[in-house]
């Protein structure tokens, strides 16, 4: 599959070395793949180790989480933080809480981070931590004490020069509020250690929307630059109902799409007149309730319990919940239906089958490294508010966000220019992040 000796060896190796890591082996593949003309062009770089480098992590962690719950009962999770790599500056990246959380999805999830943030031209280098704590059906104080208890451990790794982490599925403002106050308590110090806090101790505004509106606004540029089309009239599905899909959701309508599906891992909702965002505010986000109570409000909607968004015609399909979320037979489906595009708010929901398919089939597939950096980049924006002890306004901080999401996709054309493949924004971006790393990693001797 590989056309150079080098990407294959290295794949070979790193599958060999940790087999069961499926999720990273698959991130690995889709880089590798995708840099082999960078390799081809510059073949002095496998003497210089780069892929064997960028492929390992710096450093990875992995504690015990020991906390009470509400019954009074011990109960221990599992913590982890993968500092990947640290080139172009601070570790940077979210925690995860979720049940499935394991050392393959952190680690796949480290290494987009990579080259994500190498994407948003600013500087932050890539990690990512969590736990396979839930959060589903814990009660507040549950939920402080778990978190209590993860920094507890995490703290000594972490800094605002050193590491930054931040939000990512079940880790929401509530819980940066719990991981920053612990922080803080511990090495009494107010820094901007973690971003996504909330709006009166340090937070930037605009991070919350930033994911999924940066979607909406890469979604944007993209359909103008080469579509000469906009969102105006589109027929819109989201998955997810969380922090990246609501605002996705939110940003596409104002911008003139129909959202018609949202979806939880229970199942999804189906509005033909346009999802009511401001109601999924409310379940989600308020009363942290299920996507079914939707149609209690909303008796044109229908729930369709247990299946896929996907099954839905759309013209523009944004997948926001989580890995492997849109498979080949949903990507035959969505072009059946006729999409036109598809852009990543999750990291990786898009299998490689399906990202092959929808490429082959015309359909313009935005790549979630490039497509969801507005997130990370606006938790740049933050780090740099709180180093000037400063707090820039909605608007000031959602035009940045433009600007960067514009001069990704602006920059990940270029890089495909350059390599002749033409305007390839999936190759293109994992080119465009791919040299900003190398390039910093070379100036800076071997490590
Ligand atoms: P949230 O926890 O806010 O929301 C996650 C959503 O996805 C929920 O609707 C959840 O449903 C659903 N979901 C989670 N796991 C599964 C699963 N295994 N199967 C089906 N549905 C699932 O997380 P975010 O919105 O923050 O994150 C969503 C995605 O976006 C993730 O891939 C994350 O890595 C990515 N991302 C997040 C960024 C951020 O700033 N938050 C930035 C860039 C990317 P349920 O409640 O039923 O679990
Ligand atoms: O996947 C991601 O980019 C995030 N979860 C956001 C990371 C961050 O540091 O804001």
């Amino acid at each position: 599959m590989f056309q150079t000796d080098y990407a294959q060896r290295v794949f070979t190796e790193v599958s060999e070395r940790t087999p069961w890591e499926a999720e990273f082996l698959q991130a690995v593949r889709e880089v590798l793949l995708s840099i082999e003309p960078v390799l081809k062009a510059n073949p002095g770089l496998e003497d210089t180790a780069i892929l064997e480098r960028v492929v390992e992590p710096d450093r990875q962690i992995k504690f015990r989480v020991a906390w009470t719950d509400d019954a009074g009962r011990i109960r221990v999770n599992r913590g982890y933080r993968f500092e990947f790599n640290a080139a172009i500056g601070p570790y940077k990246g979210g925690l995860r809480f979720h049940s499935s959380v394991n050392a393959s999805i952190l680690k796949f999830l480290g290494f987009e981070q990579v080259f994500k943030n190498s994407l948003t031209g600013l500087w932050m280098g890539g990690g990512k931590g969590g736990s396979d704590f839930d959060t589903h059906g814990k009660s507040d104080a549950e939920v402080m004490r778990f978190c209590q208890a993860f920094m507890t451990e995490l703290y000594r790794h972490i800094g605002p020069d050193t590491d930054v982490p931040a939000g990512d599925i079940g880790v929401g403002g509530r819980e940066v509020g719990y991981l920053f106050g612990q922080y803080r308590r511990i090495t009494n110090e107010f820094t901007g250690v973690l971003t996504g806090k909330g709006l009166d101790f340090g937070g930037s505004l605009a991070r919350t929307e930033a994911t999924g509106y940066g979607l909406c606004y890469y979604t944007q540029e993209v359909l103008r630059l080469l579509k000469k089309d906009s969102f105006d009239g589109k027929i819109v599905a989201v998955s997810g109902s969380g922090n990246v899909a609501i605002f996705a959701a939110e940003k596409a309508t104002q911008l003139g799409g129909r959202v018609v599906t949202m979806s939880d891992s229970s199942g999804y909702v189906y509005d033909p007149e346009g999802i009511d965002v401001e109601a999924v505010k409310q379940i989600k986000l308020v009363d942290r309730g299920r996507m079914s109570a939707y149609v209690n409000t909303h008796p044109k909607a229908t729930y369709v319990e247990g299946r896929r968004v996907w099954e839905v015609p759309c013209d523009i399909a944004l997948p926001c919940a989580t890995q492997n979320e849109l498979d080949l037979s949903d990507a035959q489906g969505l072009i059946q239906a006729g999409v036109t595009l598809v852009a990543e708010g999750a990291n990786m929901p898009t299998t490689p089958d399906a990202i092959e398919a929808l490429r082959a089939a015309g359909v313009l597939f935005c790549p979630g490294k490039a497509s969801n950096a507005g997130g990370v980049a606006v938790s740049g924006l933050e780090m740099a508010q709180d180093s000037q002890r400063l707090q820039w306004t909605f608007e000031q901080t959602d035009e940045k966000l433009q600007s960067i999401m514009k001069s990704i996709v602006a920059n990940t054309l270029s890089a495909a220019e350059r390599y002749g493949l033409g305007p390839d924004l999936f190759n293109g971006a994992n080119i465009a992040g791919f040299e900003r790393v190398v390039n910093a990693m070379t100036a800076q001797g071997v490590f």
